[in-house]
C-alpha cells in the first residue's frame, strides 16, 4: 500500500499524492479563477462580472522543475512525474463590512496550508472593478483586515474558554496566555505571522487554524504591458507582513500561455518579455513558504520529483515512495541531481563514485536523488 493516499487525485502526470494545499482568495473579479486555470491547466468558469465563482473548485498545479526535465533527458524513463500543489479556487471575498460569498468558505481556507491572494492592478473597461478597484495595496490592506477579523472572532471565543480552563488547570495557563497575546495582535488588525511565536504558543493556536498565521503569496494581476509592474509589486510587499512573497503577473497572458505546447508557450512569454512565465515563480514561492524541498527517484520506469519537509530524514523520505521502504529501510544511495545529470544518469554517477551511502538519519538535501535499499 502506498502511504499518504487517502485523497488520491489525478493530474496531468497521472495519480499523485497531495503534499501541500493552497487556497486562492481575493476580491471579486480580480482574476482568481484565471490564475487557478493557468496553474492547473483546467478550464473553470471565468466571467467579466463579479461572483462568477460560487462554489470552491479544486485542481492540481505541477511544480515547474527544469532539473527534473534534465534528469528525464538523461534517464529516458517511460514516465516523468512532477511534484504538485493542490489548489482551491474560492468564491470572492468582500471588503470588511460588505457582502461577499468568500466569507462562507473561510472554513475551507482554514484547512489549507498556504494562501495565494490575487490583487487586481489591470485596467479593463469590459471587466467591472467596482468591488475591487485597481489599487492592489488598498486591496491587500482590506483583505489582511478581513482575515485578521475572521481570526479575531475565533480567538475571542477561544480566549474566554481558555481563561476558564486555566483557572481549573494550571497546566493550561501558557495556552491561555498565548491566546490572549494572539488576540491582542489581531485586535490591532495585524496578522499573527507578523511576529514570531514559541512552540508552546504555536501549539495553543493549532486547533484554531488561524488564517493570518498561514504563509501567504500575493499575486498582483497587472496589465501585460504595465511598465510599473515592479513598482506596484514593491508597494504591495511594503504593505504586507515582512517575509510574504509578492509576484506580479498578467493572469490572462499566463492562462493563454499555459494552453500552448512548450515551444509556443516560450515564444508567447518571450514576446511579452515574461521569460519562463511568472506562474513558475508563484508555485516556487509557495513551495518555499511551506518549507518544502524536492528529492527525486530515478529508474527506467519513471523519474519522479517528490516533496518532503525541509529537515526530513532519509527513512521518512523513503516513506514518501512506499510505506514498505520506510518500514524496511536499510540504506539510501544518494547523489545531488546536478551530479547525476552531469554524469549522464544514475549509472554514470555511480561509476564516477558520486553516489554516497547514507543511513536512516541522513538529513535529505534539496535536490537529492535517492535509491532506497530495503527489505520486508
Ligand atoms: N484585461 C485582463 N482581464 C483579465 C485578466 N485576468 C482576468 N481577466 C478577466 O477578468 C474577468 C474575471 O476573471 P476571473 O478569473 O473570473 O475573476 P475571479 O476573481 O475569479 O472572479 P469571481 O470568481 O467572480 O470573483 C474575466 O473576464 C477574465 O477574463 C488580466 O490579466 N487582464
Ligand atoms: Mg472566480
Amino acid at each position: 500500500m502506498l502511504t499518504g493516499t487517502p485523497r488520491r487525485c489525478k493530474d496531468r502526470d497521472g495519480y499523485h499524492q497531495p503534499v501541500a494545499t493552497v487556497g486562492i482568495i481575493g476580491l471579486p473579479n480580480v482574476g482568481k479563477t484565471t490564475v487557478f486555470n493557468a496553474l492547473t491547466g483546467l478550464q473553470a468558469h471565468t466571467a467579466p462580472h463579479p461572483f462568477s465563482t460560487v462554489e470552491p473548485a479544486v485542481g492540481v498545479a505541477r511544480v515547474p522543475d527544469p532539473m527534473l526535465e534534465a534528469l528525464a533527458a538523461v534517464e529516458h524513463p517511460e514516465k516523468t512525474v512532477h511534484a504538485t500543489l493542490d489548489l482551491l479556487d474560492l468564491p470572492a471575498m468582500a471588503r470588511p463590512g460588505a457582502a461577499g460569498l468568500g466569507g462562507r468558505f473561510l472554513g475551507r481556507l482554514r484547512e489549507m496550508e498556504a494562501i495565494a491572494v490575487v490583487l487586481r492592478s489591470f485596467e479593463d473597461e469590459t471587466v467591472p472593478a467596482d468591488e475591487s478597484g485597481t489599487n492592489p495595496v488598498e486591496q491587500a490592506e482590506a483583505l489582511l483586515l478581513e482575515l485578521a477579523l475572521a481570526d479575531l472572532e475565533v480567538f475571542s471565543r477561544k480566549a474566554e474558554k481558555a481563561v476558564k480552563e486555566a483557572a481549573a488547570d494550571a497546566a493550561k495557563k501558557p495556552a491561555a496566555t498565548a491566546v490572549a497575546a494572539g488576540l491582542e495582535l489581531l485586535d490591532q488588525g495585524r496578522a499573527l505571522r507578523s511576529r514570531a511565536w514559541s512552540e508552546v504558543e504555536q501549539a495553543a493556536f493549532h486547533d484554531l487554524a488561524p488564517l493570518t498565521l498561514k504563509p501567504a503569496v500575493w499575486v498582483v494581476n497587472v496589465d501585460e504591458d504595465d511598465p510599473q509592474a515592479r513598482e506596484v509589486a514593491d508597494a504591495v510587499a511594503a504593505a504586507v507582513p515582512a517575509g510574504d512573497t509578492v509576484v506580479a503577473l498578467s493572469a490572462h497572458i499566463e492562462e493563454e500561455a499555459s494552453r500552448l505546447d512548450p515551444e509556443d508557450r516560450a515564444e508567447l512569454l518571450e514576446g511579452f518579455g515574461l521569460g519562463e512565465g511568472a506562474l513558475a515563480r508563484v508555485v516556487r514561492a509557495t513551495y518555499d513558504a511551506l518549507h518544502l524541498i524536492t528529492f527525486y527517484t530515478a529508474g527506467p520506469k519513471e523519474v519522479h520529483a517528490r516533496t518532503i519537509r525541509r529537515g526530513a530524514h532519509a527513512r521518512e523520505a523513503a516513506g514518501k515512495i512506499h510505506s514498505d521502504m520506510e518500514r524496511g529501510f536499510i540504506r539510501g544511495e544518494v547523489c545531488p541531481i546536478g551530479e547525476v545529470v552531469a554524469c549522464g544518469g544514475w549509472d554514470g554517477a555511480k561509476a564516477a563514485g558520486k553516489v554516497k551511502v547514507e543511513g536512516r538519519d541522513y538529513v535529505m538535501a534539496d535536490g537529492d536523488v535517492m535509491l532506497v535499499r530495503f527489505s520486508v
